[in-house]
């Protein structure tokens, strides 16, 4: 009885150590839901009078799960120094997508001309990015034509490229195709789940929009942590 005991204890601890194994390096314990602050609806509901190719999500009318990030991410992007494609927009500045304000207001967005351009911010330092969130235009209904995503260690984007969304299915701006989904701005942005890539540099395309041909960007967040 004795012997028997001691076996299933030593059992046990085994199959424990296995499990925690399993898990990886991140355990549930070291997740968090990102703590996000959402600016105001600038309008309720869903359009019911748009017609949805097969590429679009169609829109939800349930708020977003919440994101389980690493404990102690931060939004790397905050008042980070953005450059673009464009070199002198239509309305706004380029300081405007990193400012905070993420409101549907004429005052918290930068808009670039149209065809496909991109925005960038330097985030100082390279960094482990676990989110992307990004609202283009949350006015009114619309969808966004190729939204690319990429990091990268270098300002040209010629090191270490990732790309962490492309919704570019066609190959309309040049980079390849993608299997992401088009989707409906709303007052939640975008987010992209962007996995832990690294890098210094975040590069966000578009080709305007089902409403404008133009490119707004009202902010861009980036959620994650330093790379020693
Ligand atoms: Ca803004």
């Amino acid at each position: 009885m004795l012997t028997m005991m001691k076996t299933t204890v030593k059992q046990t601890v085994l199959i424990v150590a296995a499990g925690v194994l399993a898990v990886g390096t991140l355990s549930a314990a070291d997740l968090e839901p990102l703590p996000l602050k959402l600016p105001i609806p600038a309008f309720m509901g869903t359009p019911t009078d748009m017609e949805l190719g097969p590429n679009v999500e169609p829109p939800s009318d349930k708020p977003r799960a919440p994101f389980m990030a690493p404990k102690g991410v931060q939004n790397v992007a905050a008042g980070k120094k953005v450059t673009s494609s464009d070199k002198s927009p239509i309305t706004g500045s380029l300081e405007l997508v990193t400012d905070g304000d993420k409101e549907a207001n004429d005052d918290s967005f930068v808009e670039l001309h149209r065809r496909t351009q991109w925005v960038q911010i330097d985030l100082e330092q390279k960094a482990a990015l676990y989110a992307v969130i990004v609202w283009h235009a949350h006015n009114t209904y619309q969808v966004y034509r190729d939204v690319i995503v990429q990091v990268a260690d270098d300002p040209d984007f010629t090191q270490n490229v990732k790309t962490i969304y492309n919704s570019d299915y066609d190959n309309s701006s040049g980079l390849g195709i993608g299997t992401d989904k088009e989707y409906f701005e709303n007052y939640e942005g975008r987010l992209i789940d962007a996995k832990g890539a690294e890098g210094r540099y975040l590069r966000l395309y578009s080709r305007g929009s089902t409403y404008s041909a133009l490119n707004r960007y009202t902010e861009v967040e980036a959620w994650g942590l330093p790379v020693k």
